[in-house]
Order: structure tokens, then sequence, then C-alpha cells
């Protein structure tokens, strides 16, 4: 059975957007089974877990003594194992893995900086400094993106995990209205929350947190 690390708690704008979500919907997707390892601060910092995740962080994926980390190779190593995720032909395979490195790297940095803006220096001076440039740059990105998806459904002319990994990208901006704003980005990010796998693991992710957000809620 694959275990799959996540975290005890984290503040309420972080979920939905804890990295090991994508790991979870890739799973549900691949329809393997797996069960949760929650870890608390102290689980993070212990060795034996810093010997698998040198960075303490989730997610990890463990299965048979193999322990593996980083949510975009994970995911990857998932997708190798199943079509639902990758096509089986080389060609397939390429254009997958492409826009999987493409939501990592050339998407995710402009969506991480305005939502750090947004989560952790909303007061700072040399933020409101920042903002109008990263939130500039970050609509030129979205703006290519929603070009590519001009009349088609997924990034390719199927899903795979390259979708999986841009709408877990796009996702981190939910807080903001970038992306209602750009209908063709707004449909794709519906269409692929509206699949089974998505929900399924989305609801596995929430649960974790359901006891902290009904005692915030209480506050
Ligand atoms: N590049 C890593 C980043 C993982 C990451 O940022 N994990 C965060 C949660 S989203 C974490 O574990 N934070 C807790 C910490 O750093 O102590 C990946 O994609 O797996």
């Amino acid at each position: 059975m694959k275990t799959l690390s996540v975290l005890k708690w984290v503040p309420p704008f972080a979920r939905g957007s804890v990295k090991e979500f994508r790991v979870r919907w890739a799973l549900e997707e691949a329809g393997l089974p797996y069960e949760e390892r929650v870890l608390t601060p102290e689980d993070q910092d212990a060795a034996s877990y810093r010997a698998v995740q040198p960075f303490g962080q989730v997610p990890v994926l463990e299965e048979e003594g193999f322990a593996m980390f980083e949510s975009g190779a994970i995911v990857l190593a998932i997708a190798e194992k199943s079509e639902a995720l990758m096509p089986r032909d080389e060609e397939g395979r390429a254009r997958t893995m492409q826009w999987m490195f493409a939501a990592l790297t050339s998407v995710q940095p402009a969506v991480a900086e305005v939502a750090a803006l947004d989560f952790f220096y909303p007061e700072e001076e040399w933020a409101k400094l920042r903002r109008p440039g990263a939130e500039e740059f970050l609509m030129r990105r979205l703006g290519q993106v929603s070009g590519r998806l001009e009349g088609r459904e997924w990034l390719e002319d199927r899903f795979t995990a390259g979708d999986l990994m841009m709408v877990t990208v796009l996702r981190d901006l939910r807080h903001r209205d970038f992306i209602a704003k750009m209908p063709v980005l707004d449909q794709y990010v519906k269409r692929a929350e509206a699949r089974p796998a998505f929900k399924k693991a989305l609801a596995g992710h929430m649960a974790l947190y359901a006891e902290a957000a009904k005692a915030e809620a209480a506050e």
C-alpha cells in the first residue's frame, strides 16, 4: 500500500493548495489506493523524515520501503504507470512532461510570487511597490496559458498529468479574481474540478482540516 505524507495542520489559506493535494489527485485519477501519514511539525523535523525529505516538507510517497519526494516527480512517477494520466506513446509522454514542467517552472513562479505578496506581505511597503510588476507578469503568463487553451478542453487532445499540474498551480489564485476574469481559464479550471478524481482527492485533503475549520468558525 502507498503511504502519502500530509500535514496535520495548515492555515486556512493553504487548505486545498498543500502540495500533497496534487499527488492525491494523481492517485485518484490512476485508481491507486493509498494511506495517509499525518505529520506534526516534530515529525517533519525528525531525522528519519529528513532522511527521505531533506526539507522536511510534504509530500513524500512511500511504498515498500521506497520513498520519494517532490510533488512533480511523484506525479510523473504515477503517470508513468497510468494511462489515465499520460498516453503510452512516446510523443504523448513527451507532451505530458512538457506541460508538467511548464506548469511548474513557467507558471508556478509567477503565481507563487503574487500569492506570497498577498498572504505573507500584504502591508509591507516593498511588497506594495513590487505588486504591480508581479501582477503584470502573472497576467502575461495567464494570457499565454489561456491562448493555448482557446478552443480546447485540455492542453493537449486529452486530459493528462500536465493539466493536473497546471490546474493545481492556477488554483493557488482562487483568493483573487484573475482566473474568474478570463473565461477560457475559468472554464478550464472548472472542467478539471468537476472530475470525480479531483472531487474525491479534495474531499480527502480537506477532511484533514475539518476539525480545525470547525473550531475556527466557532471563534
Ligand atoms: N517543491 C516541493 C515543495 C513542497 C512544499 O512546499 N511543501 C509545503 C506544503 S505546500 C510544506 O511541506 N511546508 C511545510 C514546511 O516547509 O515546513 C514539492 O512540490 O513537493
